[in-house]
């Protein structure tokens, strides 16, 4: 095993795999950035580094910076987290040069998951369905035009650099195509420096379902169930919940196995997730998948007692899996809230600053990741997320009894939260009796800008 990790992001996911490391008995440096001096993360690491000046360039995805400070600390090993650097198949590779252990899949894994269009075609080859689209890159709005009228219309344009809904456009006509492809594309060409496109079928407000994986060097794939991320506003995430509302324990199995598959086609090794699109029909589709641990990993923690940090950290030591998909046991219904510093009566605008009294609330199947304390001062060059709370109940019902007590009992003074328009969700009729699709916040608060 590792005897010392650093831990190459902020925040409540550093707070986190710091638990996990100190519980595996494995020593933890903090990178900080100098707006992150008094961050939780840089004071309960065994070791802190600052980084760099406040902005994410200039520190967080510093990978030279990163580097030198892991090399320096001589940890052998590097927990990205979620955001950051943590798809970066360049890091990835860098860490690899240097004889550092990235915790996550191989260098090639991430480029070849990360671009979007190859991933669907790897899918396709093994046999995952996908959505009816384009097999080969479209570059122009002639071939593009060409590649809609084939395959029907409403489309889907999505860069193949892209992803979570980054350099996307639908066209519902022909007439909308050639400027929502130019659109989409420019759009690609600026955030990645790359304008390789794909088309699909557009499927009409599907839910988001998306399976958790842990596989190890040798060739064990397991799955441990599904969370449906279909609460969401701007691609953003709001709530999600673990087992999906949507789903017949049979299809369930068979999701399942094909999220397996798809796992097991990438070539896939350390905790993953395959995210899938399901239909008014029952039909789904791969859409993509993370190659890293995810915000919304606790959900699955919850339902399945296993902690996906440990098994992330053991199986980038090149250990085996030791838990078979026999000794899965998904039990009850978890949710998970995002509390987040923002102001939903103002499109959402984030809202940094001091924090005075902060309570955090505590019980039975209750859990709070979050890396903020009473007179915190949320820096305003990050995240907005400020906060998880996850409950577990017995059944769905139990769970969302118990995230309206919970949230109830929060109390984070000094900033606005969007913990009112959470408890709008958790009180909504179609919520309750899990009747919602990716398209329910729009519907339902008309607040999409
Ligand atoms: C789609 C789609 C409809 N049709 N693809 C957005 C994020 C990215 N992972 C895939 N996304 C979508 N792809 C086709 N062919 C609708 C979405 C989509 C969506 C997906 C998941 C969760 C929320 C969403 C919100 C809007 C659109």
């Amino acid at each position: 095993m590792f005897q010392k990790i650093l831990i190459a992001n902020r925040g409540e996911i550093a707070v986190r795999i710091i638990r996990a490391c100190r519980e595996m008995g494995i020593q933890t440096v903090a990178v900080y950035s100098e707006a992150d001096r008094e961050a939780l993360h840089t004071q309960l690491a065994d070791e802190a580094v600052c980084i760099g000046p406040a902005p994410a360039a200039d520190s967080y995805l510093d990978m030279e910076r990163i580097l030198s400070a892991t090399i320096a600390a001589k940890a052998e090993a590097i927990h990205p987290g979620f955001g950051f650097l943590s798809e970066n198949s360049k890091f990835a590779g860098m860490c690899e040069k240097c004889g550092i252990t990235f915790i996550g899949p191989s260098s090639k894994v991430i480029a070849s998951m990360g671009n979007k269009a190859e991933a669907r075609r790897t899918m396709e080859s093994a046999g995952v369905p996908v959505v009816p689209g384009t097999k080969d890159p479209v570059y122009t709005t002639e071939d593009g035009k060409i590649q809609a009228d084939r395959i029907g219309y409403p489309v889907m344009i999505k860069a193949s650099a892209g992803g979570g809904g980054k350099g996307m456009r639908a066209a519902e006509t022909p007439a909308e195509f050639e400027e929502n492809f130019r659109l989409a594309q420019l759009e690609a060409k600026r955030a990645f420096g790359d304008d390789t496109m794909y088309i699909e079928k557009y499927v009409k407000n599907p839910r988001h379902i998306e399976f958790q994986i842990l596989a190890d060097r040798f060739g064990h794939v397991i799955q441990l169930g599904e969370r449906d991320c279909s609460i969401q506003r701007n691609h953003q995430k709001i709530l999600e919940e673990s087992p999906s509302p949507a789903l017949s324990q049979e299809l369930r199995e068979k999701m399942g196995a094909t999220a397996v598959r798809a796992a097991q086609a990438a070539g896939y090794e350390s905790a993953g997730t395959i995210e899938f699109l399901l239909d008014k029909n029952d039909s789904f589709y791969f859409m993509e998948m993370n190659t890293r641990i995810q915000v919304e990993h606790p959900v699955t923690e919850m339902v399945s007692e296993i902690d996906l940090i440990k098994e992330q950290i053991s199986i980038a030591a090149g250990l085996s899996l030791t838990i078979r998909q026999e000794d899965v046991t998904l039990r009850g219904h978890a949710l998970e809230c995002r509390v987040n510093a923002e102001n939903p009566a103002q499109h959402f605008v984030p809202c940094p600053g001091r924090l005075g009294e902060v309570h955090l609330p505590g019980g039975c199947g209750v859990r709070i990741d979050t890396a903020v304390y009473s007179g915190y001062e949320i820096p305003p060059y990050y995240d907005s997320m400020i906060a998880k709370v996850i409950v577990r109940g017995n059944t769905r019902a139990e769970a969302i009894d118990k995230m309206k007590s919970t949230l109830g009992e929060l109390i984070l003074e000094g900033v606005t939260t969007n913990v009112d328009f959470l408890y709008e969700i958790l009180n909504d009729n179609k919520f309750e009796k899990g009747e919602f699709t990716t398209a329910f916040i729009e519907e339902r608060f008309q607040c999409q800008d």
